[in-house]
């Protein structure tokens, strides 16, 4: 599992590569912000610039997981579809080819015909990133790869990441939003039970040098699998004066935020953009719980920063779930899982953690969220 999680770091930072390339290449720049204006042609292809660097670095996290491990290729599975129209109304597959050229000239296709932009991602692609290091020494699980399933949000918070505005962060502070709240996130869970067993999280705008060299990212590991637990983050310690903090998506429904005002006070309530970056201030301590009462994250948003939180002995729950279970919140019934759709459910909503969730370090503090809660949703 030690393999499998040093290869994961390293596409992850691969990818936080291609992130940065778009928004630090003028050619790819001016497309990432171009305004939809024009004839409808040119907003389909604004669009599918977006899309495509998703696209693209999903397929690209999917052809190197393959490539070391065929037994998992069937169960890759990511938000993005790498199938592409692109604005002449042509059908195209995106995938990562054998070669740079290869690769760069299928982009092109994709992009009108855009060769400039289209090799400067596909050398972003075939690039080798900078090796990751991780004290993963002596992390030895049983388990093998064909076991394995893996879920992976190429970046989320795209609107942050699109928007771009830039934030100098302080050690110990949540920042509501931001470059910093886009996140390259790919978890791992277990093919049997759909129990989060992995997680890699890398955050490409986490410090910008103040000396002209550019961004630079930050990464984070967990793995919680059979008693093994064990996470590049130490456990946070408890803030000074105890109670309660939380935080939520700005859109929120009002009785959530009006109930958790009184759990945890005015101050102590906080807003912050990207599901991910939300999980990942709770494992840091940012935050000590995320309370979303909505089915609008999926499985791609929740799987990676789950498994992390494991390792450090909290979790995310299924919040409808446990607000009707009678055993209280504790018990794994009630932990999302990652291996079966919503049967009920067509397209992405297949996948989307339909009961809202809530993600917790300490039990307790869950048991305080959910006493808040009951009766009110
Ligand atoms: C989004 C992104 C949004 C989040 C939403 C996710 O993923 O994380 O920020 O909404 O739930 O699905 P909010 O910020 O209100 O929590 P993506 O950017 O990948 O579409
Ligand atoms: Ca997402
Ligand atoms: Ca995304």
């Amino acid at each position: 599992m030690a393999d499998l999680l040093r290869l994961l770091l390293r596409v992850a930072e691969k990818a936080a590569n291609v992130a940065r390339v778009c928004r630090q290449e003028a050619p790819l720049f001016q497309l990432l912000v171009q305004e939809k204006t024009g004839d409808d042609k040119n907003k389909k292809f604004v669009q599918d610039f977006k899309t495509l660097a998703d696209v693209v670095i999903q397929e690209m996290i999917r052809h190197d997981v393959r490539a070391q491990f065929p037994e998992m290729a069937g169960f890759i599975h990511g938000e993005e579809s790498n199938k592409f129209e692109n604005g002449l109304g042509e059908s195209v597959t995106v995938t990562v080819c054998g070669t740079q050229e290869e690769t760069a000239k299928l982009l092109a296709s994709v992009l009108d015909g855009d060769n400039t932009a289209a090799s400067l991602l596909a050398r972003a692609i075939h690039q080798d990133p900078v090796t990751i290091e991780a004290d993963t020494d002596g992390l030895t699980v049983p388990v093998s790869p064909s076991e394995l399933g893996i879920w992976i949000d190429p970046i989320d918070a795209t609107s942050q990441y699109i928007e771009g505005r830039e934030e100098v962060l302080e050690e110990g502070h949540l920042f509501p939003s931001g470059l910093h709240c886009a996140l390259v996130l790919i978890g791992v869970y277990l093919r049997s039970t759909g129990e989060p067993v992995m997680g890699v999280i890398n955050q490409p705008f986490n410090y910008k040098d103040p000396a002209g060299g550019g961004w630079k990212g930050k990464h984070f590991w967990g793995v919680s699998f059979g008693g093994v637990n064990a996470c590049s983050e130490s456990r946070p310690k408890d803030g000074p004066g105890g109670g309660l903090s939380a935080v939520l998506s700005s859109s929120e429904k009002p009785v959530v935020k009006e109930a958790l005002t009184s759990l945890c006070g005015p101050d102590k309530l906080m807003y912050a953009s990207g599901a991910g970056y939300k999980i990942l201030c709770v494992i840091q301590g940012l935050a000590d719980v995320y309370i979303l009462s909505e089915g609008s994250t999926f499985k791609w948003d929740s799987c990676a920063p789950h498994a992390l939180l494991r390792a450090l002995g909290g979790g995310v729950v299924d919040l409808a779930k446990c607000l009707q279970s009678n055993s209280g919140a504790q018990g794994h019934q009630t932990e999302l899982t990652y291996h079966q759709p919503n049967a009920e459910c067509k397209g992405a909503d297949r996948w989307a953690n339909n009961g809202g969730l809530v993600a917790y370090r300490d039990c307790s503090q869950l048991c305080s969220v959910m006493g808040a809660l009951r009766g009110k949703l």
